[in-house]
């Protein structure tokens, strides 16, 4: 699958790992413009890529709703029966900027779960395809206790010696408010096989992992899933959480993405030999939300400045902006820029990667910060 991986996206895609295949963009690209084009999005898998063929292809929905169905790919494009939605999603793993925590303190270090990423683990596309309250109501409705929606995928990965398919679950709150999607179309096109062809969930504003590729099933259940990506792997451990004492129950399962911004231009320990105006570029998002301001510094946050709105994209809920930013510099020598974003609830981001490191090295969210050398 390798070889596929490389016809599927850019050549110049950072191999976060080979396999399973993690890839981030190159940084600089990323934030040029506000759609991110298929061969640059981000990739994340736990395991293999499943190559399925949509002809055949079926999902089955079951447990607590009224009359359990199987969906031919063909009757959920069937617009007689489904309403299509379609909308920009900016979709984020939270291991995003993991990198900074791992420079801190390498934590939890399992290399298969943890990748290594840096402030690529984020792209923003037009998904096409149904809301999921409309198939669950297809299946006519939820029945008594149903509370969960729990989505397997076709992949299979490997840990601790056991063989697992990938299964997550999201409140059914989420899908109540059509914030669930089951899309076949990414940017126009078919989804490519890489993100989950031919369907996949996307879950608006949570983290990525809940954005089951290669969906087969849908199980209404009245707990979220016990199955282990939802149990054990996205938690956000209490401070006191450790190699020693680690319980998957200190923590709270990761859901809605926090506010949280990145430099993309210019790059950590860069020299930039310039006249008087360095120019900044970077993304801003928000999970539960919209990114309302984005502030940059030039000394290590001690003062800001509002980036001009005309220089930032639009805003649309559930999806990031990227900015670019025009930074007045005389001073010589080394210079700590960072970006902090206020969203349209007034959060802003943590003040150093310290102030939010946590075992398991999920959602460094804090000011992102970028040491330069200025040459005047
Ligand atoms: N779905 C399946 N079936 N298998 C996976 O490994 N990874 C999840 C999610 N859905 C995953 C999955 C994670 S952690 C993220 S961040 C997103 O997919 C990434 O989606 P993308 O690869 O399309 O960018
Ligand atoms: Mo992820």
């Amino acid at each position: 699958s390798w070889e596929y991986v490389k016809k599927e996206k850019s050549p110049d895609m950072i191999h976060v790992l080979q396999f399973p295949y993690n890839g981030e963009p190159p940084r600089d690209r990323l934030v040029k413009t506000e759609i991110t084009p298929n061969k640059d999005h981000f990739v994340r898998n736990h395991g293999g890529i499943p190559e399925i063929d949509a002809g055949e292809y079926y999902f089955d929905v079951e447990g607590l709703v009224n009359d359990p169905k199987r969906i031919t790919l063909k009757e959920l494009q069937d617009e007689s029966i489904f309403p299509r939605m379609s909308k920009v999603v900016t979709l984020q793993c939270s291991g995003t900027r993991r990198i900074e925590q791992i420079n801190e303190y390498p934590g939890d270090g399992d290399e298969l779960i943890n990748a290594p990423w840096g402030e690529g683990a984020i792209g923003t596309a037009r998904y096409t395809g149904v809301s999921l309250k409309k198939v669950i109501k297809y299946c006519g409705g939820l029945k008594e206790g149903g509370k969960h929606c729990e989505f397997f995928g076709a992949d299979t990965y490997f840990k601790k010696g056991n063989v697992y398919n990938y299964v997550v679950s999201v409140p059914y709150r989420k899908a109540k408010i059509h914030e669930v999607m089951l899309a076949w179309e990414m940017n126009g096109e078919p989804l490519p096989r890489i993100h989950g062809y031919p369907l996949r969930v996307v879950v608006f504003g949570y983290i990525g992992a809940r954005s089951c590729k290669w969906l087969y099933k849908i199980n209404v259940i009245e707990e979220p899933s016990l199955a282990p990506v939802q149990m054990k792997e996205y938690i956000y451990y209490s401070p006191q959480m450790g190699k020693h004492n680690v319980t998957y129950s200190n923590g709270f399962s990761i859901q809605t993405m926090p506010v949280s911004s990145a430099i993309m231009t210019p790059v950590n320990h860069q020299q930039i030999v310039h006249d008087g105006k360095i120019k900044l570029t970077g993304w801003a998002f928000s999970g539960s939300g919209w990114p309302e301001r984005v502030e940059v510094s030039g000394d290590g946050g001690s003062i800001w400045y509002e980036v001009p709105f005309e220089q930032v994209s639009k805003k649309y809920y559930h999806a990031w902006r990227v900015w670019e930013y025009e930074m007045p510099v005389d001073a010589e020598g080394w210079l700590e820029f960072c970006v902090r974003t206020w969203d349209n609830a007034l959060n802003t981001q943590p003040t150093f990667v310290r102030s939010a490191w946590n075992w398991d090295l999920h959602v460094t969210s804090s000011c992102h910060r970028v040491k330069i050398y200025s040459v005047n």
